[in-house]
């Protein structure tokens, strides 16, 4: 993507960022995650550009702000988008680390329908994408010790990044019993997704299920950059389980994506054009939050991972206050 887009696209996620950081440690998840969105909305219909919305936050006939199919913009170049306006909302509203406002673009009809239903996931950085040796098929055991090989380190060692929930008690326990740490999080898989491939967060391999729509924006990015991801929908197996499948296969038709298969990458985003931001809301290990200062100065810390010029930016944007003095 044109470095302009994905400036006025960052413009997005930071405007977005600010008005949830508002909401930061409040407990107030749905205030927050409707302050993101209605930032978010209002900055995306203010470019030059034809954006129309592929993951959003809901259906078309359940009303939301930025529904799947809505279109964006004030005409132009046509872009997809998937957004997760603020990923974490809970982790807003407590305060936690690592709540993001998230977003990724691609040219038209390149990112996949995600049904809302959840994917198993493996997410790792471009050495072992590099290297072929992961695989959603291997066992937690098999692609631990993948990773401490390519890696260089032992594999007590190795950090594997989880969702903390019941779903995943056994997977938790294969990876402790092959001798790797766990780094448990209460929410926001796509931070831990991406945080595999960002130096410095500590995680080096990512498992589990969580969201569909977080597994094509997590997609988005590492593919964006050269990492690795895998990932597989999980209808469950309760009375659900139909619907959600019957639903997937609507939102599929016409693809050849295999609703029980292995998503690669580029099933999940058919572009090599594809970029991915993600701006920090609260404080976390791979971005900073909204830091405010009495001044009125607003700084806002984003990643961005553009596979057009294959760079990787971390943008601290400093806004002036109503004084106009830029402080830093
Ligand atoms: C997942 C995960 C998200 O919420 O969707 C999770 O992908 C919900 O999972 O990053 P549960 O249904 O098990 O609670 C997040 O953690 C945050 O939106």
């Amino acid at each position: 993507m044109q470095i302009a887009r994905i400036m006025q696209i960052l413009n997005v996620a930071e405007l977005a960022a600010i008005e949830a950081a508002k909401w930061n440690g409040r407990g107030d998840k749905v205030a927050a995650d409707q302050a993101a969105t209605e930032a978010m909305r209002a900055a995306f219909n203010d470019i030059d550009f034809s954006g129309r919305i592929v993951i959003g936050e809901g259906e078309r006939d359940e009303a939301p702000m930025l529904y799947i199919g809505e279109e964006l913009g004030r005409g132009g170049e046509e872009i997809d988008i998937a957004v997760d306006p603020l990923e974490g909302t809970n982790l807003c509203a407590y305060n936690r680390p690592n709540a993001l406002t998230t977003i990724a673009v691609a040219p038209r009809g390149a990112l996949l329908f995600a049904p809302d239903t959840y994917m198993d996931k493996i997410a790792a950085g471009p050495a072992l994408k590099a290297a072929g040796t992961l695989s959603i098929d291997n066992s937690p055991a098999d692609n631990v010790r993948a990773v401490a090989e390519v890696l260089g380190k032992p594999v007590n060692e190795v950090n594997v990044c989880i969702l903390l929930r019941d779903r995943h008690k056994a997977l938790i326990q294969a990876v402790r019993n092959a001798g790797a740490r766990v780094r448990l999080i209460d929410d926001g898989d796509v931070f831990g997704a991406i945080a595999t491939a960002v130096p410095g967060t500590g995680i080096d391999l990512y498992l589990g299920s969580g969201g569909s729509p977080e597994g094509v924006l997590a997609a988005t990015g590492l593919k964006a950059i050269g990492g690795f991801f895998q990932g597989r929908f999980d209808f469950g197996s309760d009375e659900k389980a139909a619907e959600k499948r019957a639903r997937a296969e609507k939102m599929v038709e016409g693809t050849e994506v295999d609703l029980d298969g292995i998503l690669e990458q580029d099933v999940l985003v058919r572009s090599d054009d594809a970029a991915f931001i993600a701006c920090g809301v609260t404080d976390g290990e791979m971005v900073e939050g909204v830091h405010t200062d009495e001044g009125g100065t607003i700084t806002t810390h984003a990643i961005v991972m553009n596979a057009g010029d294959k760079t990787v930016r971390f943008v601290k944007n400093i806004r002036r206050g109503e004084s106009g003095v830029v402080r830093f």
